[in-house]
Parts: structure tokens; sequence; C-alpha cells
């Protein structure tokens, strides 16, 4: 009897004590400088012994790191004619504890994904764990998140699975970015992205402009409380560092265009084969919801199984983000459009306000030597996929009431088979 034969039936005794030891969930792990207690936030102070904070500052804690937890996984979306479609997506996992996100995260996708809202300067740490798909369990498919537009130094951080990381079933990765262009971008997983994106993996992002919280008096702004300017007429922020004032405004609204196909949702819950050239939209959406939920400013009616009432989604509001736009006459109002479709341009038109277009693709129209502006005024922008426009609704002289912004495309106004809904949203000037 040799020496592996004789340690054999011990040591495999020993190995199934262990692993019966292990509980059967994967270990959460996220990357946050300064967070002392695994939720994804930092913290300015140290804990005491019971878990409460302390006043002694906690010396890891940096105010320039900004850190977001994000779960990739699936979920429900309602439409607005109550249909509700089977979803890939992500969910907000942020002040969430890492043992606890897996639970979290399951069957908890949002539609679209949680908006991603940092600020020029800061260190982002975004760390995304992949909980699997439930109602899929034959995938095992990796997701990523793909910053876009982003001037991203490392390759590895990109999210393209070609050639940067993609998170397995279980796993968690910590992206980081270094925030140094503001601008409206986007994001989306980009893992077999023609699935994976008309499946909703898709969501607003966007880096807040220095000059709107730099502590410069003449932007009338205290540093770091974008919005909190006590400045009699100071503007809430800037879109771009204009050096002029001219991107100035009093509201920002993201909003981003897109549609779902509600065959290829119900094929894919089903395990059918999936013809990509055959997609066609029959749900167009702004942020998430057609109208008339679109202006709806609340959480909206969750997904529910029209059989027995369930709700499908784990997430206590499926489709969090209105698209109601409300200002007061005077103010400016910033639109943040972004369009990750996957099958065609969205046209949008704002009939009654003109939008003055200040920045395409998440920088600001302006000449070479940085010194003139080459805003314009439109009443309509087109966005292909992958493409972003900020434009400013000036209201000063709008008489209070109802506006209207509305997808070009008139057939895009309905929820499938219920006209008058789709991609359109209402502009209240009190
Ligand atoms: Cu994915």
């Amino acid at each position: 009897m040799n020496s592996t034969q004789r340690i054999s039936i011990p040591f495999l005794m020993a190995l199934l004590l262990v692993l019966a030891a292990v509980p059967a969930t994967a270990q959460v792990s996220s990357q946050c400088p300064g967070d002392l207690n695994g939720d994804s936030i930092p913290d300015p102070f140290l804990f005491r012994n019971n878990g409460t904070p302390s006043n002694q500052p906690n010396p890891d804690y940096d105010p320039n790191v900004q850190c977001m937890h994000l779960t990739g996984g699936d979920g429900f979306a309602a439409m607005a004619d109550d249909r509700p479609l089977y979803t890939f997506g992500f969910f907000d996992a942020t002040g969430v504890p890492d043992d606890q996100v897996m639970t979290a995260g399951i069957l908890a996708a949002a539609w679209p994904a949680p908006a991603i809202v940092v600020d020029e300067g800061k260190q982002f740490y975004l760390t995304l764990t992949n909980v699997g798909m439930l109602k899929r369990p034959d995938l095992f498919d990796p997701h990523t998140v793909h910053f876009h537009g982003f001037p991203n130094a490392a390759s590895v951080f990109d999210g393209l699975p070609e050639s940067a990381i993609a998170i397995n079933m279980g796993a968690s990765l910590t992206y980081y970015y270094n925030l140094v262009e503001p601008g409206t971008f986007m994001y989306h997983c980009h893992v077999e992205a023609t699935e994976h994106m008309q499946m909703g993996m898709l969501g607003n992002l966007y880096v807040r402009a220095r000059q709107s919280f730099d502590g410069d008096p003449a932007h009338g702004i205290a540093p770091g409380t974008l919005g909190g300017n006590t400045a009699p007429g100071a503007p809430m922020g800037y879109a771009y560092n204009d050096g002029d004032g001219s991107t100035a405004y009093d509201v920002e609204y993201p909003l981003q265009l897109g549609g779902f196909d509600h065959v290829f949702h119900e094929d894919h819950v089903n395990v059918q084969p999936l013809p990509f050239a055959m997609m066609r939209d029959t749900y167009p959406m702004i942020n998430g919801r057609g109208y008339p939920d679109t202006i709806n400013a609340g959480p909206m009616h969750q997904p529910l199984d029209p059989d027995t009432g369930e709700d499908l989604n784990g997430a206590a509001n499926s489709q969090p983000e209105s698209s109601l736009i409300t200002a007061t006459a005077g103010q400016k109002i910033l639109l943040r459009l972004s369009n990750l479709n996957i099958t065609v341009i969205h046209t949008l038109i704002s009939p009654s306000i003109p939008m003055e277009v200040v920045g395409i693709d998440s920088r600001e129209l302006r000449t070479e030597d940085g010194l003139t502006p080459l805003h314009y005024q439109t009443n309509s922008v087109s966005l292909g996929g992958g493409m972003s426009t900020d434009v400013i609704l000036d209201t000063s002289g709008i008489a209070p009431g109802t506006y209207y912004l509305y997808a070009a495309n008139l057939n895009y106004l309905s929820n499938y088979q219920e006209d008058f809904g789709g991609m359109m949203t209402e502009i209240v000037i009190n």
C-alpha cells in the first residue's frame, strides 16, 4: 500500500466535512476605500464596538472616493398595458452588506439599470456581483459594466468580454474609474450585447462638471454641494466646464430612450431560439416606462403574473425612474438624453419649448480654442444607439402649463396594441 492510498479515505472524509460546513452561497466582496462595514459606502468615522459610528475620524476615508455596488441578474418589468416582460438587468445593492447582496439581487433587476450619477474629479469604485438568472438556470452567462464613451485607461475595466474581465455567476469585480471628464454617458452590459441589451441591461450615467461644485464664488455654489447653492439666481450646475456659464441649468433630468420587443422577451423566458434580425420593438419607452407611466412621479405598478397576481420582481420597485419634467417658469432645464437602443434611431421632439443643443456624445459644442460656444436651437434631436445629447430648455417667457416631449416616429406613441402611449413624457411649468 503506498502513501497516497493510505491517506485517501481519511482525507476524503475530512474534505466532505469541510464542504458540508461551507454554506452554498458565493462570497461577495466589494472594494470601496474607506468602507469599514462592507456596504459600499465610505465611512468618515470609525465604528464603536456596538456598531455605531464614533467621533474618531476614519484615516482611510477620502471624500474624493465614490462607491456603488450593482448586481447583475434577471427580473421582470411591467409595460404600460400591464404586460409583464422578462428582463436581464442590474440592481442597486449600495448600502446592502456584502453578505446579503446575493439574496437582495436575485430576480430584482431594475429597468432601466440604476442611474449612476458621479462627480468629475472623483475616484469611482463600482462593484458588480453576478447573482445569476433565476428564471434561466440553463444559462451561465457572465455580465459586465461597459461605461460607454468613457476614456478608460485600462481595457481590463472596459467591460468588453473579448478584452476585459467578465464576471461569472457568484463572482464580483470592482471596476475603477478616474472621472477625468464631465458629460452625459451611459452604461450597459457588454456580454452577448445584442441579447443582454435587448433584455434590459442599460442605464443612465452622467458625470457632473467640476465647474458646478468647484467653490468659485462666480459660480455661486458651495464646494461639493451641487444644488446647495445659496446665492440668489445661482444655477444648480453646469453641464460642462464651459468657462462662460453658457451651459448653466437649474434642474436636470436624464432621459434614456429605448424599447422592448415583447416577442423576444417572451421567447427568451421560454428558452426559444432568438433570431436577432427579427427584432422589432413593440414597447417604446423613456427611462423604462411607456406613457402614461412616464409621468408617474412615484413608483409605478409592479410586474404581476396575469394568472396568479403574484409580483414577479423581487425588488420593491421594478421601474423606479419617472420621466416627468417639472420646472418653475424662468428656470433652465437640462435634459441628458441618451439612446442605447439596439434596433432603431430615435428622434425626440419638443414642439413648444425650443431645445438648445449644448453637447453631443459627452462633449460640449464649442470651437477648438474653447472661446466660442457652438450651441444651436432646434425642436428635434435624433440619437442613434450609443449616442447622447445634452439640451437646455429655457423656460423664461413660457406660460405655466403642460408641454410635451415625444418620439417623432409617431408609431412609437403606443404600448404595443394600445395607442396614445409609448415614447412620450410631459414638461410641467409651474
Ligand atoms: Cu449581461
